[in-house]
């Protein structure tokens, strides 16, 4: 049997199916919770199930909610995990205005419910807690470290600000090895088709190959920090690797807009963005941070971790494989 067992929440994910590769990778049994669905078709992971020298062998999947705390005790009791990776919830920003309650409770209650749940086990384990750049919002200096306060814009900002404190106090009050990943936006082709990256990435595509006329979307203005998803894995399992346990800022530093993004993912596909994207304010937020911007130097420094790939790969990336999905169909 491996030696390190990792729990991974929100394994169907675009970070959990990567952080997945990477354990299996470094040799470690994996489990995730899987939600019922009516669909049994899990993409991002349908490869890794598939493999019958993998699942069932190294990696299991345990069906359970966010908001059923009897079984995710029991899914601790019975598995024992050495290192707990939270990533599960709802993630989008946008629509945490629409649904506040129920992002609240996954992306801030759940934490403490699985805090509380590790606080009972009598083996040692590792906690990392997803937070995320939102926390920072209208943030009062560029670009953010660890120390930044937290200005949050959202109801999904609030609910992770929330977690992210509880996670240090738990860290603080019980000795416990836990860890706040602070991610600022990273992306692949695995991403949601409802996040920007990747609906830019789709559209590009699929207006090329004539089966889209046009794109629309909100704010065009807006700067993140984007950076690629399997870089950001990574970081996750350095912070758990590391002898103390600490909160880490993980970004590239580099802005680009919204625009830059759709101009550099049309390009690539030789159009002229204007003709084709439209703006509706129906996709604008009521408050949104105008430009998100991470200083990785804790983690470059205490971890060695540095993200590889810069912007221009990043969209190559993302169009490219949404190219190669529609040659493929
Ligand atoms: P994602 O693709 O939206 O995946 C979310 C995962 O959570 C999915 O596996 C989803 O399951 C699961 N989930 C949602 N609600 C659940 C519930 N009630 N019970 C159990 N599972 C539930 O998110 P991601 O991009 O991989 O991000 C991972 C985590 O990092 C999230 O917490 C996100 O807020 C945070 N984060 C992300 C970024 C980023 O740029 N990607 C940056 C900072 C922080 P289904 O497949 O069944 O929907
Ligand atoms: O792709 P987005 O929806 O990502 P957002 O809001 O930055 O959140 C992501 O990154 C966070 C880390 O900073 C995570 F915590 C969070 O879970 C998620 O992964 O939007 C990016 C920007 C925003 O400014 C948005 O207003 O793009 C703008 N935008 C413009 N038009 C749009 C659209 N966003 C979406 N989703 N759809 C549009 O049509």
């Amino acid at each position: 049997m491996p030696e390190k067992t990792a729990l991974i929440t929100g394994i169907t994910g675009q970070d959990g199916s990567y952080l997945t590769e990477l354990l299996l990778g470094k040799g470690y049994a994996v489990h995730g919770i899987v939600r019922r669905t009516s669909n049994l078709l899990r993409s991002r992971i349908e490869h890794l199930r598939r493999d019958p020298a993998i699942y069932d062998k190294n990696l299991f999947l345990h069906y359970g909610d966010l908001s059923d705390t009897t079984t995710l005790r029991r899914i601790f009791r019975e598995i024992k995990p050495t290192e707990v990776y939270h990533l599960a919830g709802q993630s989008h920003v946008g629509l945490s205005f629409e649904m506040p309650e129920s992002t609240c409770d996954e992306a801030g209650m759940a934490a403490l419910r699985l805090l509380e749940i590790a606080r009972d086990q009598t083996n040692p384990l590792k906690f990392y807690h997803a937070s995320t750049s939102e926390i920072f919002g209208n943030a009062l200096e560029s670009p953010q470290t660890e120390e930044t306060s937290m200005r949050p814009t959202s109801p999904y900002g609030c609910a992770k600000a929330f977690a992210t404190m509880l996670s240090r106090v738990y860290r603080q009050s019980y000795g416990m090895f836990v860890c706040n990943g602070i991610l600022y936006n990273h992306e692949s082709p695995r991403r949601g088709e409802n996040f920007v990256t990747r609906k830019i990435a789709r559209a590009a595509a699929r207006i090329s190959q004539g089966l889209d006329v046009d794109l629309v979307l909100g704010n065009l203005d807006s700067k993140r920090d984007w950076g690629r998803a399997q870089d950001y894995v990574v970081a996750m399992w350095l912070m758990l690797q590391h002898d103390k346990p600490d909160d880490y800022v993980v970004a590239t530093g580099e802005t680009h807009s919204v625009r830059e993004f759709v101009d550099a993912a049309f390009s690539f596909v030789d159009l002229d963005w204007k003709k084709y994207v439209k703006q509706d304010p129906a996709f604008d937020r009521p408050a949104e941070p105008a430009r998100l911007a991470g200083d990785a130097d804790k983690i470059r420094k205490t971890l060695g971790w540095k993200p590889s790939g810069g912007f221009e790969q990043l969209v190559r990336e993302m169009v490219q494989a949404e190219v190669e999905a529609l040659s493929k169909s």
